[in-house]
């Protein structure tokens, strides 16, 4: 896949096939696992596995012979589905999903007793059903933590009629568990601030600094984005002040799953799906890659933000300065760089009223563009792929997300463009991943464009990015 124009080479991926959720992810004595659900048969999602890796830096791999596979008859037959990874006492215990078609879910461990290299799986699932007085909608995925010795875990769901939930668990082995009610019931009825969808995939729940923070998945039908929800954790229950996306490239930043590692750092890694055709992608071989490794913070507006981990810093060769410069209204400042796997750092002053528009990836003529554009009035940050490709089968439309800009505070962005790739971060405060699949050989270039009136650049950067492999 080397000559694949589309394939990315600095974020993590397998060699081939499909990828989906970062599962299992833990810092295991000194060394970082991820696993993610894999099938190793196609690029497409059926009889999953958990694939695995590790990492002594978060940023290169080694890829690691299959953690878990369906048993046939098993209550995984017919996938190995999303969880997560804990240390019980010395020991490396998996509570994953157990999948069995039509739809069966059932919660399912399996332990490791030579570095988390093989697994063996405990006999039956470790619950049964899901509470019978409920009417929901999926059963699976999972967090597990402790608190003063006893095991809880979170398991995803919906409520028919009612929204999203997840199912809080207690347990004092990580065999035996006791239903202890939901921990929060969404409201699929509301659409402000954010709708949270019908069912929450793959929860999180985690304090950071003294705020608590449940991260979920929302879905109806098909994967819709991440949102964060922050809020009081007490008696079991949780009630959230703050809901928003997590990341505002909307299905492209889905799954997410956290670690904590021993720096003191939560580290995220999400599943970054494709955003093309099935022939497509099962004509490239493969599908699915992980966002750059982030860090979780509470951002100053209040927002949960995931950045880049330092460690990323390492793989910046060939530093090119950008000179400050004013483009006049109905300018175009093409930047002295070409490449698709770039770092670019540009810091801009935005026009007071109108807007102003990064041109990345784009061709000289402009046919192929993805369009990053700041509008101070509506205070709003979007990246527009409506042109970003000239393929016919790929998504084209437009991410927003809300920003605001205090007393002169420039526009501080950092893009990272990897082949179909992209990860843009604004001030610190948010998020957009999203796919683009430019088709030109000459799609390579960047520019800064005025609309109405005149954009500052004070600063810029770029960097050629090492590949990971
Ligand atoms: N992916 C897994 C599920 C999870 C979904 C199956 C989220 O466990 O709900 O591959 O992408």
């Amino acid at each position: 896949m080397a000559g694949d124009q589309q394939r990315p080479r600095y974020h993590f991926l397998p060699p081939a096939n499909w990828m989906n959720d970062p599962n299992g992810l833990i810092q295991w004595e000194d060394t970082f696992h991820l696993f993610y659900q894999y099938n190793p048969t196609g690029a497409y999602h059926r009889q999953i596995h958990w694939g695995h890796a590790t990492s002594h830096d978060l940023i290169h791999w080694q890829h690691q012979p299959l953690a878990l596979s369906p048993t046939p008859g098993g209550a995984d037959a017919d996938g190995c589905w999303s969880g997560c990874a804990v240390d019980d006492h010395g020991t490396p215990t998996l509570i994953y999903t157990g999948f069995r078609l039509p739809e069966v879910q059932q919660p399912c461990l399996a332990v490791s007793h030579d570095s988390l290299q093989t697994w063996q799986k405990w006999p039956e699932p470790i619950i049964a059903a899901p509470p019978p007085e409920l009417d929901l909608l999926g059963f699976r995925d999972h967090t597990v933590w402790q608190e003063q010795g006893v095991w809880h875990m979170l398991i995803g769901s919906g409520i028919r009629g009612q929204g999203g939930t997840v199912l809080l668990y207690r347990s004092p082995d990580l065999r035996h568990w006791e239903y202890a009610g939901p921990l929060l019931i969404g409201d699929a009825g509301q659409f402000d601030p954010v709708w949270t969808g019908l069912l929450w995939e793959c929860p999180d729940f985690f304090a950071l600094g003294d705020q608590q923070v449940l991260v979920c998945s929302a879905w109806d039908q098909r994967p819709y984005y991440t949102i964060a929800m922050i809020g009081a954790y007490r008696d079991g229950r949780f009630v959230p002040h703050t809901t928003h996306k997590l990341d505002y490239g909307d299905a492209h930043f889905y799954a997410p799953q956290t670690m904590p590692i021993r720096d003191g750092r939560r580290i995220m890694f999400a599943w970054s799906m494709e955003g093309r055709s099935e022939e497509s992608i099962a004509a490239a071989g493969w599908a699915g890659v992980m966002t750059l490794p982030r860090e979780v913070k509470i951002a100053g507006d209040g927002q949960i933000v995931t950045l880049p981990v330092n460690e990323v810093q390492q793989l910046r060769q060939h530093e090119i300065v950008v000179p400050a410069t004013r483009v006049m209204p109905h300018d175009v400042h093409w930047l002295p760089v070409h490449g698709a796997q770039l770092e670019v750092e540009l810091i801009l002053r935005p026009p007071r009223h109108g807007t102003c528009t990064v041109m990345l990836r784009a061709s000289p003529d402009g046919s192929e563009v993805t369009v990053l554009r700041y509008n101070s009035q509506t205070a709003t940050l979007t990246l527009d792929r409506r042109r970003s490709s000239l393929a016919g089968d790929v998504w084209r439309d437009a991410h927003h997300a809300p920003l605001a800009l205090h007393n002169d505070e420039p526009l501080a962005l950092r893009i990272f463009l990897d082949a179909s790739l992209i990860e843009v971060f604004a001030n610190e405060c948010r998020s957009i991943t999203s796919r683009i699949y430019p088709t030109r050989p000459d799609s390579m270039g960047i520019a800064i464009c005025a609309d109405e009136a005149a954009v500052d650049l004070l600063a810029g950067r770029v960097w050629e990015m090492a590949g990971i492999w």
